[in-house]
């Protein structure tokens, strides 16, 4: 059976993270596709002339950048400056390199962050640089901004077929389940499970549990990529990517504590920071497309638990720092 991506050399910048592993599932289940991948040993992204190297070797077709140093609220705000030069250095030669050997799409993720803190809800796509940013996530933002605006450039300038796909705040196998750095949702999975097992009769949450955010599981980002990437739309444009729903923090706490079997008291700290108030994105622009994401945020978290207790038993069966 003929398929889009059959006989093309797929490069997925970042495999083994969240993102770029739930892409390399994807494409695996795609007739005749070619996925190249490089580990952080075997090529570091941040060096320029290594990955000039690797592009003119290995010549790929489709590039989709899922590669970035990414992390929650705490990281970002403490790490500005690597968040800013890593994630600049990473995109800028992956963009230089796929433009000079001819890559013919380029898939560039941002994140939901680029918006302005104060967007209109939900975010539409032209929300982009109409007013100032969350402080708590500027450094990541600017670097992802840059990289939306380059898409744009590099269509406009040279006629290159690189587009962006902005997700909302992600979650799935592979994600990171360290409390300092981590996103909330694998933050409260492992609090919630140590709280369970070793009867504590209460769980904290960072935070007011007031912001509302929106939820999408990687396998579902993964298949809007290659949606986007078969559809092969225009140069230079950009996508949300979610589900077009948002819980509060507080919902989330509350959900995960179910699914998980945690009985006890919710205590919120607010002397952690909340963050931007709400980033719901907008998606009409893919759903008119026909994308649809297809997993429940309650079945997601089962699966997201399950990867945890079968994956991270390290830290299932530790204590918490
Ligand atoms: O997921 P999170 O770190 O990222 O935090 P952002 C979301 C909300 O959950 C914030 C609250 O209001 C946090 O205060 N929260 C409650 C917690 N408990 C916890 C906890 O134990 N750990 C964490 N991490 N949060 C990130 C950006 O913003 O979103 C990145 O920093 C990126 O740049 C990512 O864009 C998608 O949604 O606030």
């Amino acid at each position: 059976m003929s398929d889009y991506f059959s006989d093309k050399k797929v490069f997925v910048a970042g495999h083994r993270g969240m993102v770029g592993s739930a892409l390399v599932r994807a494409l695996q289940k795609r007739h005749g596709v070619k996925i190249l991948t490089r580990t952080r040993q075997e090529l570091d992204l941040r060096n320029r002339s290594a990955v000039f190297h690797f592009f003119h070797e290995s010549r790929p077709d489709i590039v989709i950048d899922a590669a970035a140093k990414v992390g929650g609220i705490k990281a970002n705000f403490d790490y500005p400056v690597e968040f800013l030069i890593e994630n600049l250095d990473i995109q800028n030669n992956l963009f230089l390199a796929a433009a000079e050997t001819g890559v013919s799409q380029f898939l560039f993720l941002g994140s939901s962050c680029i918006y302005p803190k104060f967007a209109p809800q939900p975010i539409r796509e032209d929300s982009l640089l109409t007013s100032s940013l969350e402080p708590t996530n500027e450094a990541y933002a600017l670097a992802k901004i840059c990289g939306v605006r380059l898409c744009s450039y590099y269509a406009r300038q040279y006629g290159k077929n690189f587009f962006s796909a902005m997700p909302t705040n992600l979650y799935g196998p592979n994600d990171n389940y360290d409390l300092q750095t981590s996103h909330v949702l694998p933050a409260l999975i492992r609090k919630a499970h140590h709280a369970k097992y070793s009867n504590s009769p209460s769980l904290v949450v960072w935070g007011t549990g007031t912001p509302r955010r929106e939820f999408l599981h990687t396998d579902d980002l993964a298949d809007a990529c290659l949606f986007l990437l078969e559809k092969q739309v225009p140069a230079g444009e950009m996508f949300n990517v979610g589900c077009g729903q948002d819980v509060t923090i507080r919902e989330l706490a509350e959900l995960v504590c179910k699914i998980l079997g945690f009985k006890g008291e919710i205590i919120f700290d607010p002397s952690k920071p909340d963050g931007t108030p709400r980033k719901l994105l907008d998606m009409s622009k893919l759903f008119s497309m026909g994308w649809k994401p297809k997993i429940p945020l309650e079945d997601g978290i089962r699966s997201a638990y399950a990867w945890f207790l079968e994956n991270r038993k390290d830290l299932a069966e530790s204590s918490p720092v």
